[in-house]
């Protein structure tokens, strides 16, 4: 007889899943029992820091996790990551375990009461199967969703009673489907597109994180190139979509109406590709555009481009799209664009402008470093010191939802092997995510996490002088002591309160192959 169990392992390895994120209670085991050895089980202290890790893996390696968690209480803990996950559109496929099916109504403990409801607002598809025969074909559903553009994560809710359960002769057939994604630009479309750019006087590219989440980024650069454009980022970045040293990067669009309309109100034509038009954040009110602007939009993303405000959008693939245009468009001379300077930030006693941390990072580290930053008042020194240039090379927590950086650095760091990454985590952000340190040390990931203690929520002050909300409580953090909690997960760690002291243990980690804490002692005003 073949179970349930056992033809879910087959259906999750014939689909290339075979690592799991998780964190168990007593509603998972008959699931995780006899856990078969292709498969690799990841497990985190914490629901948040497991979903950021399954979320940071997918992100970075194109491959689907599954992340297997405890009924309500478990799902329910990982729900701030996965806002994040459902924004940057990681194919995660979530099982939670739920208690006996005959008992769930009866709400005895640790069942799951509308399991499919919980998670269903941050989720492409939730669902509790309606009898144990159709497991196997729900997570089927679930898994191909979670793949399919716009990619997101999906939920599905098992009762452990379901997993022993003999399976239907039919359940071969759903094991083994193939889905592709056969979509592309119509000829006609491309044809539109490519007169709308030609006929174009001066236009400029907007670039989204799907740019980089579909290997886009030298596409993007052609096209760049080939048209003599502007490249910018779309605001409220999550990735970066374009080589921050190229000589067509014009930088990254700040989040908010009228800047924003200022910045491109030299444009006749505003090409926005593979981001929302627009992920604002600060209120500062304004017209969308500038008279005589034009804006085109493609996205995979039919949501994206439904509520959209503006622009006329083709739903149409990223890649595919970004390539073809590139070779329709007639080359124009492109231009050496001037970049602006700023002057770096001065070091006090004792204490290090943030400057100081990104420049020394981006001197000592290699020249293909992933960057995982969540630091959330120091994005200003992030970019004016941090040169990216290969694909996949920056994630931050796509909905502004802490607890992502620290942990889904360990997932991204397992996804990428062969490439070095830095987790740039401000005091306040790191206590969300921190028991990722653990799995590092578990796991000998060696993430370098560098910790800018500026001791305050730095950016919640900005908000509020920003928005005049006087007299607010203190967010003063100070007392943390990093180095310690870092060592009492097991990871090495190190105090850096100047430039000089920071450079060194930057030197240190990099040249080793283990997880290294260090903590920057930075200020804030
Ligand atoms: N909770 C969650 C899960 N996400 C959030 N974004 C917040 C609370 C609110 N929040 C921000 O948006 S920024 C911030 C908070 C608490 C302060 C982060 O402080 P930090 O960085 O020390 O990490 P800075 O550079 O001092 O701002």
């Amino acid at each position: 007889m073949t179970t349930i169990r056992e033809a879910t392992y087959e259906l999750l390895r014939q689909q290339g899943i075979t690592k799991m994120f998780g964190n168990p209670g007593s509603n998972e085991l008959t699931f995780l029992r006899d856990f078969p050895e292709d498969f690799e089980y990841v497990l985190g202290l914490h629901e948040g820091a497991v979903m950021a890790m399954a979320d940071g893996y997918a992100q970075a390696s194109g491959e689907i996790p599954l992340v297997s968690l405890h009924s309500a209480a478990g799902t329910g803990t990982s729900m701030g990551v996965l806002a994040n996950t459902a924004v940057s559109k990681s194919p995660v496929v979530v099982l939670s375990g739920q208690q006996l099916r005959e008992l769930v109504g009866q709400d005895i403990m640790v069942a799951s009461h509308d399991a499919a409801q919980l998670p269903k607002p941050l989720s492409k598809f939730s669902a509790e199967p309606i009898s144990a025969k159709d497991v196997v074909r729900t997570l089927s559903q679930a898994i191909h969703l979670a793949n399919m553009h716009p990619k997101g994560p999906t939920h599905i809710s098992v009762p452990h009673d379901d997993w022993d359960q003999e399976i239907d002769e039919n359940v071969a057939l759903t094991i083994s489907r193939k889905v592709t994604d056969a979509s592309a630009l119509a000829e006609a479309n491309l044809a539109e597109l490519t007169a709308a750019l030609d006929g174009a006087k001066n236009p400029a590219l907007v670039l989204g994180p799907e740019v980089d989440a579909t290997h886009a980024n030298t596409a993007a650069v052609h096209l760049a190139e080939r048209l003599g454009a502007k490249a910018w980022i779309a605001p409220s970045p999550a990735r970066c979509p374009f080589p921050t040293n190229h000589s067509n990067f014009a930088g990254l669009l700040p989040a908010n109406i009228a800047d924003i309309s200022d910045l491109l109100s030299e444009h006749d034509v505003v090409l926005v590709v593979g981001a929302p038009v627009f992920r604002y954040h600060h209120d500062k009110p304004g017209n969308y555009l500038a008279a005589g602007v034009r804006l085109l939009h493609i996205s995979q993303d039919p949501d994206e481009i439904a509520r959209a405000a503006f622009g006329d959008a083709y739903f149409a693939p990223v890649a595919d799209t970004l390539e073809r245009l590139a070779q329709s468009v007639t080359v124009r001379e492109n231009k050496q664009m001037p970049k602006a300077k700023r002057a770096p930030g001065v070091d006090r006693e004792g204490r290090m402008h943030p400057d100081t941390v990104f420049r020394s990072i981006q001197e000592l580290g290699p020249k293909d470093l992933i960057h995982v930053v969540e630091s959330t008042s120091t994005a200003e020194s992030f970019w004016g010191n941090i040169s990216m240039s290969e694909q996949g090379s920056l994630y931050t927590a796509a909905a502004g939802g802490l607890g992502f950086g620290l942990p889904a650095a360990v997932g991204i760091q397992l996804a990428q092997p062969e490439r070095r990454v830095v987790a740039e985590i401000g005091d306040g952000s790191a206590n969300f995510g921190i028991t990722g340190l653990w799995t590092a040390a578990r796991h000998q990931v060696p993430v370098v996490f560098v910790i800018l203690r500026n001791e305050s929520y730095g950016a919640l002050v900005n908000f509020g002088r920003r928005m005049g909300t006087e007299g607010l409580p203190s967010f003063n953090l100070s007392g943390i002591d990093f180095v310690s909690l870092a060592k009492g997960y097991g990871v090495r760690a190190e105090l850096a309160t100047n430039e000089s002291d920071l450079r060194d243990a930057l030197s240190r980690a990099f040249a080793g192959n283990e997880p290294v804490l260090i903590e920057a002692v930075t200020y804030f005003d």
